[in-house]
């Protein structure tokens, strides 16, 4: 273990009574499963026109539904049904009973729209309180939340939740880097939570100012909603003398905290007796077992506002059941690598942007900032990649650079399996992002 850390690690967290069902013997999670989704299939049902039509169509009724075995018998719901019944179509409470609202507006069309009970927020909070109880916070702890506040998730949802902790949290929002920084050191932060893209951006300004996150009380991130590489933990890591953990989660299920990675950080701990996951194949959309990668489809099991029935979250990903050495019960999920909608094919070839993320960072001196852009010449695809390289790596020598240009698209050329062109570009010359990055640009006309 990196000494730093060591240095800074709290005495390990007492058991917080928020994490209780991270335990519950298997047994008893699938029977409390059951009695869950037999409800909320019965609320969805009497409640929500668009569920009751589709499960009508496929001739099942909430009665056919005897436990969570049964539960690949129920229709399946996508981002569009949602945009569809824009704004309050599968609302199954009354607005009375609604407490809350957020949206999320995505790249294209209208946002979707979800609510939220008081039930919900509560059900939500404890799920943040085991997310963070997982990574060792605890009363006591001050907590910086620089996800954007406001319609998105983010914000909001691990607010409550490291309110509910007990710890200190100061509400930063996205954005005002310099003033994140000030903050962090004046307070003896202990924890932030934001995207992994934004905190590469505070990590580089904190060194223009001056700043070593490296000697501050700083010990914990708690990064998401974006993918991320275990290269860019490592790297996060070591620059800033903490652990990363990961957490995820969607707007459409909750928002952050369907799962969290525990000490281990060997995979994402799905909080499943409230989201009960299921992997299917993506084309057939039939169940795939335990340890097979496919697609992520998550079901609310107990929301009362909003229940959503399998959803294809498009998330890539694999369900492990494998006992973790943390004792938790709850199954993990491995991180999310990518979205299935994220990929571009380039010449036939299938592509995310999180291979050529790991291809970058496997090379000693390259920032893990960089842009990917799609353009099409005469007909052909072709991929450029713009990296930021670090101040002491730039050279006068001209052979110096274009030894390191050749190696990155070697290195890229090896994991993808086609050439790309590399750019070196200067530090800074990126946009950084606040919330989540955007990777890739296509500039092929469509
Ligand atoms: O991003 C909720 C969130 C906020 C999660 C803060 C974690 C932290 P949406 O804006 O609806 O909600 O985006 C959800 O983001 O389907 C994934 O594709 C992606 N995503 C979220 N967390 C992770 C993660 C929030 N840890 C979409 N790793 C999801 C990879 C993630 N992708």
């Amino acid at each position: 273990m990196n000494h730093d850390i060591a240095r800074k690690s709290a005495p390990p967290a007492a058991f917080h009574p928020a994490s209780a069902p991270d335990y519950v013997p298997a047994a008893q999670l699938r029977q409390l499963q059951s009695q869950r989704l037999q409800q909320i299939v019965r609320l969805a049902y009497d409640n929500v026109p668009l569920y009751r039509q589709r499960m009508d169509e496929r001739g099942v009724r909430p009665e056919n539904i005897a436990g969570i075995e049964d539960i690949a018998r129920l229709p399946l719901t996508v981002k569009n049904d949602l945009r569809d019944t824009y704004p309050f179509g599968l609302f199954a409470a009354p607005m009375r009973d609604v407490v809350r609202l957020h949206a999320s507006s995505g790249t294209t069309g209208k946002p979707i729209v979800v609510a939220y009970t008081q039930a919900d927020i509560e059900v939500w909070s404890g799920a943040i309180m085991r997310a963070l109880a997982a990574y060792g916070l605890q009363a006591g702890d001050i907590v910086q939340n620089s996800y954007g506040y406001g319609l998105f998730t983010g914000g909001l949802g691990l607010h409550y939740g490291a309110e509910a902790l007990g710890a200190t949290v100061i509400p930063t929002s996205g954005g005002n880097t310099d003033r994140q920084i000030m903050v962090m050191k004046d307070f003896g932060v202990s924890a932030i939570c934001c995207t992994p893209s934004y905190f590469l951006h505070i990590l580089d300004r904190a060194q223009e100012l001056g700043v070593l996150l490296r000697e501050l009380p700083l010990r914990v991130g708690i990064f998401g909603a974006e993918p991320w590489t275990d290269a860019m933990r490592g790297h996060i890591e070591q620059a800033a003398g903490i652990r990363a953990f990961d957490i995820y989660g969607l707007t459409e299920i909750t928002g952050p905290g369907v799962g969290a990675e525990c000490q281990y950080q060997d995979g994402l701990h799905i909080f499943e007796d409230h989201f009960y996951p299921e992997i299917i194949d993506q084309d057939t959309c039939e169940p795939l077992p335990d340890g097979a990668q496919g697609e992520l489809v998550l079901t609310t099991l107990s929301k009362q506002a909003m229940p959503i029935l399998r959803y294809r979250t498009r998330d890539i990903t694999s369900l492990h059941t494998e006992p973790c050495p943390c004792g938790r019960t709850i199954r993990r999920i491995h991180r999310i690598s990518h979205r299935s909608d994220d990929m571009f094919i380039i010449r036939g070839v299938n592509v995310f942007p999180s291979q050529i993320e790991a291809a970058l960072l496997a090379v000693d001196g390259v920032l893990p900032h960089y842009q990917i852009i799609l353009t099409r010449q005469k007909g052909l695809d072709r991929i450029e990649v713009q990296v930021e390289i670090t101040p002491e790596l730039v050279s006068d020598r001209i052979s110096v650079m274009e030894d390191l240009r050749s190696k990155l698209e070697k290195q890229i050329e090896h994991i993808i399996g086609i050439r790309v062109t590399v750019t070196l570009v200067e530090w800074h010359s990126l946009d950084r992002s606040e919330g989540k990055a955007r990777r890739v640009i296509d500039k092929r006309e469509m």
